[in-house]
């Protein structure tokens, strides 16, 4: 890495002490850095990546709740507002017990470059809680959605800052923190959260958006190569929203998705993942991958263990960050594999990313292949701007342009770069530039 920006970077892991994830996100953005640097003296010169690296705002604040027996709980809530040069913050809320500061930070410094590369008007934030909505009642999540959008509330805003779902975070919650802002501020103001109910300004093809914009990318991927997904075995981590419509997509489109995961252990299903089983069994029943085999003959779970012992052509990690470490990428690539994709954000490693680049294998970075869900919600906000709401048919062919779009423009920058083929490279260049740009023209702010 050139000696300017490694100076830089290690200021910023000495400043944000203990946040791991953050730091990791940073330096692999930063190792993409230098070519850029290096034609574009002024990055430097107006400390562009010095003011990139510090949010914007950092809000940290209590969200105290009662389960249904009465009893208190506190836990902690996060929105980080990390940069709004392309547009107001954008970007969603995870509640899962494992979440910390560093966490969110990651996220929002992500979402940064994920969100420019889309070429829609949407800074880049993230938020949640260290709540755990496992085995809570619909009532307790309707509680601590309404006490945690009780402080939230004064902070976002259509023009503002605009949340939407993540990890533990889905129709159902954007629902209750929505219907809680609108009767703490007397607004209906669709454009303060995306992910929204069809019939209450929702767009369709949101809940879609990630998993089939992961699997359009991926698809690009492939025919730069000459291939496609037909004939493809797939593996998938997760079954959660984004990971179902992974599913469903590549199934689609010819491939058979041979095995998903959930936090307890995989399913391995040769004939194919019957995707109206595990919906029905994970969003509706909201239960457990050992419902689904006991549902599904020739099906088996497997507890603990990893995914990705399974042999595919084709692996998208759709459920978490490090989910897939050096070790498992390697058996992926003796065992056949081509692609990867991540639906998740960070799922790889470090050390899994050299491993797929070394081998050759097509590798797409999160911030590039799962863009199509912060870009559909982009497009939920033009359709609440102009009260209008379009069809499926419409909208997803929009989404097909915008993740074709982004697929490409990685490739040209990679390219131009001097890196054919990485498209890490071209996803961190080409985020960057744009939101660079912007930083500069706003002055020092
Ligand atoms: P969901 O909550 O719908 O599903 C998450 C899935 O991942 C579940 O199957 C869950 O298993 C599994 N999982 C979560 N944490 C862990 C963990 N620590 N170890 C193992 N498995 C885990 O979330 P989404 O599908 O929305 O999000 C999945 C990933 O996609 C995340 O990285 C998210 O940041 C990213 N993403 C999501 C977007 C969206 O629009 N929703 C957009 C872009 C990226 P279990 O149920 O057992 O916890
Ligand atoms: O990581 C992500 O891009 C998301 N969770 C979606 C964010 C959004 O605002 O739709």
């Amino acid at each position: 890495m050139d000696s300017r920006l490694e100076a830089v970077r290690d200021t910023v892991l000495a400043r944000n002490p203990g946040e791991k994830e953050f730091h990791q996100a940073v330096i692999e953005v930063f190792e993409s850095l230098g070519p850029v640097h290096d034609r574009h003296p002024e990055f430097l010169e107006g400390a562009v990546l010095e003011r990139l690296c510090e949010p914007e705002r950092q809000i940290i604040f209590r969200v105290p709740w009662t389960d249904d027996a009465g009893r208190v709980h506190v836990n902690r809530g996060f929105r980080v507002e990390f940069n709004s040069a392309l547009g107001p913050y954008k970007g969603g809320l995870r509640f899962h017990p494992s979440v910390y500061l560093g966490i969110v930070k990651f996220l929002g410094f992500e979402q940064i470059f994920k969100n420019a590369l889309t070429g829609m008007p949407i800074g880049g934030g993230k938020g949640g809680s260290d709540f755990d909505p496992r085995g809570r009642s619909d009532a307790e999540i309707m509680r601590f959605c309404q006490s945690f959008m009780t402080e939230l509330y004064r902070h976002i805003g259509e023009y503002t800052d605009v949340p939407a779902g993540d990890i533990g975070v889905g129709g159902r919650e954007i629902g209750y923190l929505f219907g809680q802002y609108k009767r703490i501020t007397n607004r209906y103001e669709s454009g303060v959260l995306t992910g929204k109910g069809i019939s209450w300004g929702g767009s369709l093809v949101r809940p879609e958006a990630t998993g089939y914009g992961t699997v359009i990318f991926a698809q690009e991927m492939l025919k730069t190569r000459g291939q496609s997904f037909d004939g493809q075995r797939v593996v998938v981590s997760g079954s959660g929203n984004v990971a179902i419509h992974a599913i469903a997509k590549a199934q689609s489109l010819g491939a058979t998705v041979v095995a998903c995961s959930d936090s307890a252990g995989y399913i391995v299903d040769e004939a194919g993942i019957d995707v109206a089983l595990l919906s029905q069994v994970k969003e509706v029943e909201r239960g457990r991958l050992t419902d689904y085999a006991a549902r599904r003959p020739g099906s088996n779970h497997v507890a603990g263990g990893s995914v990705w012992d399974v042999t595919g052509t084709v692996a998208l990690p759709c459920a978490t960050q490090n989910e897939l470490d050096g070790d498992a990428a390697a058996k992926l690539v003796s065992n056949g594999l081509i692609a990867v994709a991540e639906g998740a954000n960070m799922p790889s490693t470090r050390s899994a990313v050299s491993v797929f680049q070394e081998a050759g294998i097509l590798f797409g970075p999160g911030k590039a292949a799962n863009a199509g869900g912060v870009a559909t919600s982009a497009l939920e906000m033009q359709q609440n701007a102009s009260r209008d709401s379009w069809s499926f048919e419409y909208t997803e062919q929009r989404l097909t342009e915008i993740m074709v779009g982004i697929h490409d423009r990685c490739a040209a920058t990679a390219d131009e770069y001097g890196a054919p083929g990485n498209y890490v490279v071209g996803a961190n260049i080409g985020g960057f530039v744009k939101v660079a740009d912007a930083m500069l023209a706003q002055g020092l702010i």
